[in-house]
């Protein structure tokens, strides 16, 4: 049996037999697959209803974060997962424009399933109790999917952290500090299909997300991609693009990671955007930076939050 508590619906109300006086119904259900299968009823508004009140409340809540997040690939998922493990006392709100979060991670390259990871990012996979094959200087998960999915579980059960997706970043919210310096100071988005039809459909302005720190993690160049560092040399915080240089694994992936840091005051930046920003190397199918670097993203969220 089942009880829900007493709807308002008059409907759900005549349906209903057996109110007992504590105002709750009680349903027989039966968990039975040989063809009597019996669910709790429901009224579709109540479905409606489940969904709408947690969204929008959510909403009025991460309107103002501690940390925004933008982009879920495995660069902004690392630290979303340190960040929401170190500091459970945050509201970190991540930002993803597509449907599905994970960005390039759920194959590992071209279109082939196992992902490479060079030692010593193989910890984080230890710690995530991802399992991998050694192959003595870089590890072999079986699927990306696998990193992914697992990544995306932990992060999603930490109570501090929300993942907004389907969602994009438009443009920053850049405000003037008490010294007169500009400081990035929140996020402006809108829900994706708004997004990509403003040519086609007028009078659809965005609503924003202040947070003291953003931390960039939109990967490099593409339709969406490098989006923050592209708005830092149109805002003029960043005089030119360093632009993505070449694939080289051994130049790539340190440069990532060491580089990980507050590119503009408020404004961290992680993952394959920093090639774009730095005008580093890419390093082609191998995660360990993307790992390394969202840690340190977020350690040094912590460190920004803490001065
Ligand atoms: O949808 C994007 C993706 O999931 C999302 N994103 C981009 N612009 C956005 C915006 N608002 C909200 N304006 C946005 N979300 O950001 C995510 C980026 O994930 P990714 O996997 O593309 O980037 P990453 O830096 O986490 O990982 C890069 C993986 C690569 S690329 C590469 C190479 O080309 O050499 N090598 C590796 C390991």
């Amino acid at each position: 049996t089942f009880s829900s508590p007493l709807d308002e619906s008059p409907l759900l109300q005549a349906k209903k037999n057996g109110a007992q006086g504590n105002g709750k119904v009680t349903y027989d259900v039966l968990e039975d697959y040989d063809g009597g299968y019996r669910f709790a009823p429901i009224e579709e508004a109540q479905v409606s209803r489940a969904m709408i009140k947690r969204y929008f409340t959510t909403m009025y809540e991460r309107a103002v974060s501690d940390v925004v997040i933008i982009g879920a690939g495995s660069a902004g998922l690392s630290c979303a997962y340190h960040l929401g493990k170190s500091r459970p006392d945050l509201k970190i709100t991540i930002i993803e424009a597509g449907v599905a979060p994970g960005g390039g991670a759920w194959l590992g390259g071209q279109l082939m399933t196992p992902m490479v990871v060079r030692k010593p990012a193989d910890r984080f996979l230890t710690e995530l109790g991802i399992p991998f094959e050694d192959e003595g200087n870089f590890v072999v998960v079986k699927h990306a999917a696998l990193f992914t999915s697992t990544i995306l579980s932990r992060v999603l059960s930490m109570p501090n952290v929300v993942l907004m997706n389907a969602t994009a970043v438009e443009d920053l919210i850049i405000r003037k500090d008490h010294t007169g310096a500009d400081r990035v100071a929140g996020v402006v988005t809108n829900w994706t299909l708004v997004a990509l039809n403003h040519d086609t459909q007028s009078c659809m302005d965005p609503n924003v997300i202040t947070a003291p720190i953003i931390v960039s993690a939109t990967g490099h160049d593409g339709p969406m991609g490098a989006f923050s560092a592209k708005r830092m040399v149109s805002a003029g915080l960043l005089k030119e693009l360093g632009n993505m240089r070449c694939l080289d694994m051994n130049r790539a992936e340190p440069a990532i990671v060491n580089g990980t840091r507050e590119v503009a005051p408020g404004l961290i930046m992680t993952g394959m955007e920093l090639s774009e920003h730095d005008g580093s190397n890419r390093m082609g199918p191998t995660f360990g930076a993307m790992m390394a670097s969202g840690i340190k993203a977020a350690k040094e969220a912590i460190r920004a939050l803490e001065s």
